[in-house]
This record gives structure tokens, sequence and C-alpha cells, in this order.
């Protein structure tokens, strides 16, 4: 028998998706229904939790159109006009979530990854976990979200919301990630095979180290300059490598957000960590 301590110090980390909350289709466009919703649901499960929320719509078409991934390049006309404005649809994005958590009086504070993290080449480095670890001790939930990440020398990049929870996962100090949650608009992992009535296996428990060798349905392409859903994968490898269980849920599922972080059982992936 195995027996599971809860420390007054385990958090969980929800994503959630920015191609949930936003139509990518559209730019600046927000599903206002299911962002609502998982809002209201984070508020009800009211968990020691830290949120992080991608780009979809607000992030994405701009970060692309000034290639901001790639770096600095003087060719590339206006690009450090379309890094700030890259920064800012991030903020605006995040600014109407957070309103969403003060208008029902659940306090949530805004932390930008930009100021947080600071990139020398490929290394990432943290200044501020203190101030994320001192939000979580006032009970007050932090949100952080993918942003532009500058670089010691002298250029920039994109930061995504799955890095900022390796970034965390690695440097948290005071408190222990107990699990991860990925929200998506599908029920998890998809396996490249069929059942006996031809529809899609889902992979409801898969070990970490499985993750290289399955086969996984091709499940499209939108835009994302932070790698879709193989960029995922290889955090969630590397979120594992800390002994952090993964959950990938539906977010569009009725009351499955709350329903995870209160860990209660739902058809979804879970990636275990050990065999
Ligand atoms: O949606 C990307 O974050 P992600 C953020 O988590 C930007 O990959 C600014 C494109």
């Amino acid at each position: 028998m195995r027996i599971k301590l809860v420390s007054s110090n385990e958090i969980s980390i929800l994503k959630l998706g920015g191609s949930l909350l936003t139509d990518k289709n559209v730019p600046f466009s927000i599903r206002k229904d299911v962002v609502n919703s998982a809002v209201q649901q984070i508020i009800d499960a009211n968990e020691k939790l830290i949120l992080i929320h991608g780009g979809g719509s607000f992030g994405h078409p701009l970060a692309k159109k000034y290639s901001i991934s790639k770096g600095l390049d003087t060719s590339i006309q206006n690009q450090i006009l379309g890094l700030a404005e890259t920064h800012q649809a991030m903020n605006k994005f995040n600014s109407y979530l957070i309103n969403l958590f003060l208008e029902r009086n659940y306090p949530a504070l805004s932390i930008q990854a930009s100021s947080t993290f600071f990139k020398d080449s490929q290394e990432i480095s943290t200044y501020s976990v203190d101030i994320i670890e001192t939000v979580l001790d006032l009970k007050i939930l932090p949100v952080l979200y993918g942003d532009i990440i500058l670089d010691k020398q002298g250029s920039f990049s994109i930061i995504s919301g799955d890095q900022i929870i390796f970034e965390l996962c690695e440097n948290l100090k005071k408190y222990h990630v107990s699990k991860v949650i990925f929200t998506m608009e599908t029920d998890g992992l998809y396996i490249n095979d069929k059942n006996s009535e031809g529809n899609s296996i889902l992979a409801a428990e898969c070990f970490s180290d499985d993750l290289e060798s399955i086969k996984l349905t091709d499940l499209g392409q939108k835009i994302d300059v932070t790698g879709g859903i193989e960029g995922k994968l290889n955090f969630i490898k590397q979120i594992c490598k800390y002994n952090i269980p993964v959950q990938l849920i539906n977010g569009l599922k009725e009351g499955y957000i709350y329903k995870s972080l209160k860990n209660q059982k739902i058809n979804c992936t879970n990636i275990l960590i050990d065999k």
C-alpha cells in the first residue's frame, strides 16, 4: 500500500490553454462563456493554485507577424513595436481574466513573466519566485501567462505558458507542485488507433517514459508560435522528471476543471511518473 502525505505547502498548477479561451482564428476574440465557466470553477474549488494561461488569439498572431520567437531581426519592419504590442495584447487578455476574479471578490494577482524571467542564450533565470510564493502565502491566486521574454544578449523571444510551468516546477522552493493540469479542447491524448466502432482511443493513463513511443493522433495545426502539441509533450516529459504527475483535461466539459482541482474522477489523460 502506498500512502500519499499531503503537506500544507502542496499546490497545483493549472494551465488554461489559449485555444480553449479564445478563437485562435479570429484575432483578439475571447470565448466568454468558456472563460467565465473556468473562472467560476476555479473559485468554487478554492484550492491553493498557480494559474497560467496561454496566448491564444491575443499573443500568437502578433508574435507570428513580427517573428518575436526568432529574436531581434533588424530586417523585420517595426519588430520592436510588435514586441511591445505582443506584450500589451497579452496584458489586455490577462486583465480581462483578472477582472472576472475580482468582480466575484476572489483575490487574483497578475504576475508578468516578462518581468519574472530573463534569458541568457538558452538558459532562463528566475528572479521573482519569492514574489510568487509570497502571493501564495497571502492566499492570493497568482496568475501568469505566456509573454515576451528579454534576453541578456540584447534580444528577446516568447516564453510560453508551458515553459513558465516548467520553470516554476523547477524553481519553487517553499511550495511543492503536486499536480500540473493542462486544459485543452479534447479529453486528452488520443492514440493513433481505432476501437471496434472506429473511434480514436483516449490514453486514460500513460507513463511519462512511454510518451516517446506512443503514436498519437494528429490533432491538427493552428497558429502556434510555441510548438503546439509536440512542444507541450516535451514540457510534460520535463515536468515529469520532477516526479510531478500531469493531467490533460477537457476544459469544455462542464465541471471538469473543478473536478480535476478536487482530484475527482474524470475522463482524461493522466500521465504517471513511475512504473
Ligand atoms: O499560448 C504564448 O503562450 P502559449 C504567448 O502558452 C505568446 O504558448 C505571447 C504568444
